[in-house]
């Protein structure tokens, strides 16, 4: 029977429950799989070793040191800022990553952060997940988020708007260090994938627009991350960040994505997050010879365009 539309679903209380850690069925991938395709997300505690990803951390800290956003007196990987620097960056330069143009611009340059989607335990769970070769997108985010007048929590979205390609993409949000609630880590909306590209809105946020949710779906889950955790979720799977209510630390994260290999991808997915830096600004320190250097060129790729008609904002009738 076609589902009738007029018909909609009671609406519900808002719920905030605890991510449910899918680590034991990386033992059954089936199981893996049907979760999945139920829930739209999986968490798992301490997936990656906590020292690889707490080196990165480190190496971006270097880079904002440069430009004296941390607080003196802490090791090198205490997230404590300078506020009377970083209240300071105007305005405009504050792009969807939550800091400036120029520090952002060093950070996308350092061959660690474009290393760290290809970790061999990442490959092999979206390996698993979509049972064939993986693609790993090369337009790796970090998001270094500051509390300023300018960032706003990322509103409640969809990814597969900006990434397009193929809508069974994956994204892998990986907190560098312990991201607890109150340092505005994401939150997803189980299931919200079952209700297929929704139409979206104005937002402000790391992302233009929106999704309007409607009053039946209000299951979010969230939770403290400690360094390692990560949350990776289906393209069309609703998410949005948490309120930083900690006004002191630097919230440093990546969002990395993952498609199968025979599926179609966006030419945008494989170009560097700054729209006007290129792969040879990327590379200019790197070994000549690096492997990792236009990885993608190497495989049988397809394409599909760009297509602005999934931005274009349409109202959501609830
Ligand atoms: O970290 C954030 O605030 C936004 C991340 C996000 O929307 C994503 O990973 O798709």
């Amino acid at each position: 029977m076609k589902p009738n539309a007029a018909i909609k679903s009671p609406a519900r209380p808002v719920t905030r429950a605890p991510f449910v850690d899918s680590t034991p069925l990386l033992l059954d991938p089936a199981a893996l799989r049907r979760r999945a395709a139920e829930d739209g997300y999986l968490f798992f505690k301490r997936f990656l070793p906590a020292d690889h990803v707490m080196e990165l951390r480190a190496a971006i800290l270097a880079v904002t040191d440069r430009y004296g956003w941390r607080a003196s007196g802490q090791d090198r990987f205490g997230g404590r800022l300078n506020r009377a620097v970083t209240d300071k960056i105007p305005d405009e330069e504050i792009g969807t990553w939550g800091t400036g143009d120029a520090c952002y611009r060093e950070v996308q340059k350092l061959r660690a952060f474009h290393q760290f989607p290809h970790h061999p335990r990442l490959l092999a769970l979206y390996r698993t997940l979509l049972q064939e070769d993986v693609l790993v997108h090369a337009r790796t985010i970090a998001r270094m988020i500051v509390p300023h007048p300018a960032n706003f929590p990322t509103p409640p979205h969809q990814d597969y708007p900006y990434v397009q390609g193929s809508a069974s993409t994956w994204t892998c949000w990986t907190p560098l260090g312990d991201c607890p609630r109150a340092l505005g880590g994401l939150s997803v909306l189980r299931g919200s994938h079952r209700a297929g590209h929704l139409p979206v809105e104005p937002t402000k946020g790391a992302v233009r627009f929106g999704v309007k949710l409607c009053p039946w779906e209000t299951e979010w889950m969230e939770g403290d991350y400690a360094a390692g955790d990560i949350l990776t979720f289906n393209s069309l799977v609703v998410h949005k960040a948490l309120r930083a209510e900690d006004r002191e630390h630097l919230r440093l994260s990546l969002d990395v994505r993952y498609q199968a290999m025979s599926e179609p991808v966006e030419q945008g997915s494989l170009r560097p997050h700054l729209p006007d830096l290129t792969w040879k600004e990327v590379y200019a320190q790197w070994a000549e010879n690096d492997e990792l250097k236009y990885y993608w060129r190497k495989l049988p790729l397809k394409f599909r365009p760009w297509d602005e008609v999934c931005l274009h904002p349409k109202r959501r009738i609830c």
